[in-house]
């Protein structure tokens, strides 16, 4: 695989020059600063790859293209934001760059309780913890109609862990769920997130797919014709939140994403992390299923148990088993005859690292960790004759 890593722009902690010595020679990123829905000039482009190239990488995967709210939502005008992101794919392949990673999750991005969570050694987690959860959307966002969504013994949990935590603990926890978007520091308020899932009131789980699916219609030949490839992350975690209906969350919602225009542009980004949560996902199958059009891997390991928490685990332990994913992705590299770019998804805070700010889940260690570690697997498991 060809071994990239996450950089956040300019404003990214963690430099190039670090990534480099991790021993990545591709970079994903994206343009953080132009506000999503907005088209990214060739100019802009430009000067972000010449920052890259001249730090001796390439820029291997845009993360993320983001696909506005109006098209998820289909509002009035929604059109203008395809024509946009429409553009915005015709200039990145103007200017070569080729992979193009996106999500569909309605309002929010990935979700966790806990972004400092300590493992027995002493680094730090990302962590979802459903009590704490149930309680953030009942008693701090006080979401009208959340209770129907508990039964009474997850009410209950949920108001014993209020009770158990301190004021302090509460803010934390509310500043956590409301992070907003990778690469931002900006966090939703409550009456941002209250105003934004209102408008969902009316789109349930079938409605959005039919969104996404009109969405993918209109851009995949285009990507096709420009020799494109997109690639969209699953949701994280895999189900509902908040109300809000998530839809690419299980093999069978890849399935129908891939048939809804099927073409060598309609990729996936094969998350592990994400797809893991959902114990009825079958990682290697997936692979197996549907390699030809992984664009993009996320390597990341979860360990959760049985009342649904669960915390981000060291890349080769947790519940994925990486060597099955692993053998797998070198099959089909072998196959297919190409490297497909993987990052090592998210890091824990570890050494140096716990006294820096980064943005949770990508500090440098942890993540040269994670990738060195799947680089051997991968070296491993190529050479070995008994594959
Ligand atoms: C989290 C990331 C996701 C991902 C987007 C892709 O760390 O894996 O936020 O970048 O969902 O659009």
């Amino acid at each position: 695989m060809q071994q990239t890593m996450r950089w956040f722009g300019p404003n990214d902690p963690v430099s190039l020059e670090h990534i480099r010595q991790a021993g990545c020679s591709g970079v994903v990123t994206a343009l953080h600063h132009i506000p999503v829905g907005e088209v990214w000039s060739v100019e802009e482009i430009r000067q972000r790859i010449a920052t890259i190239t001249e730090a001796g990488m390439q820029w291997a995967v845009v993360e993320s293209l983001p696909v506005h709210e109006d098209i998820k939502q289909q509002r009035p005008g929604f059109e203008k934001y395809i024509e946009n992101y429409r553009q915005s794919l015709r200039n990145l392949a103007q200017c070569g760059v080729r992979v193009i990673t996106y999500n569909f999750m309605p309002v929010l991005d990935w979700m966790r309780t806990d972004i400092s969570y300590t493992m027995p050694d002493g680094s730090k987690a990302l962590y979802f913890e459903r009590a704490a959860f149930v309680a953030f959307d009942l008693y701090l966002l006080q979401r009208p109609g959340a209770e129907k969504d508990y039964t009474a013994a997850e009410i209950a949990a949920a108001d014993a862990r209020l009770q158990s935590m301190t004021e302090e603990q509460r803010t934390t926890l509310y500043h956590n769920a409301l992070l907003g978007l990778p690469g931002s520091n900006e966090r939703f308020t409550k009456e941002v997130i209250l105003a934004a899932l209102r408008q969902y009131a009316d789109i349930d789980a079938a409605r959005l797919k039919q969104h996404l699916f009109y969405f993918l219609r209109q851009v995949v030949p285009v990507a096709e014709e420009l020799g494109l490839q997109l690639a969209i992350h699953p949701d994280d975690p895999p189900y509902p939140l908040l109300g809000l209906p998530r839809i690419v969350s299980t093999e069978q919602d890849l399935l129908e994403i891939l048939q809804a225009a099927p073409s060598p542009a309609n990729g996936l980004c094969f998350c592990t992390g994400s797809l893991s949560v959902d114990r009825g996902n079958d990682l290697p199958g997936i692979v197996q299923r549907y390699g030809d059009n992984i664009h993009f891997v996320h390597l990341r390991n979860t360990r959760q148990d049985a009342a649904g928490n669960f915390y981000e685990a060291d890349h080769l332990d947790g519940d994925v088993n990486m060597f099955a994913v692993v053998k797998e992705l070198v099959k089909l590299m072998e196959r297919r005859k190409v490297s497909v770019p993987m990052r090592p998804d998210h890091g824990h805070q570890m050494l140096d690292d716990l006294q820096k700010t980064t943005y949770p889940g990508y500090s440098a260690i942890g993540r040269l960790r994670g990738l060195a570690e799947l680089r051997g697997l991968e070296m491993g498991i190529a050479l070995s004759p008994h594959q």
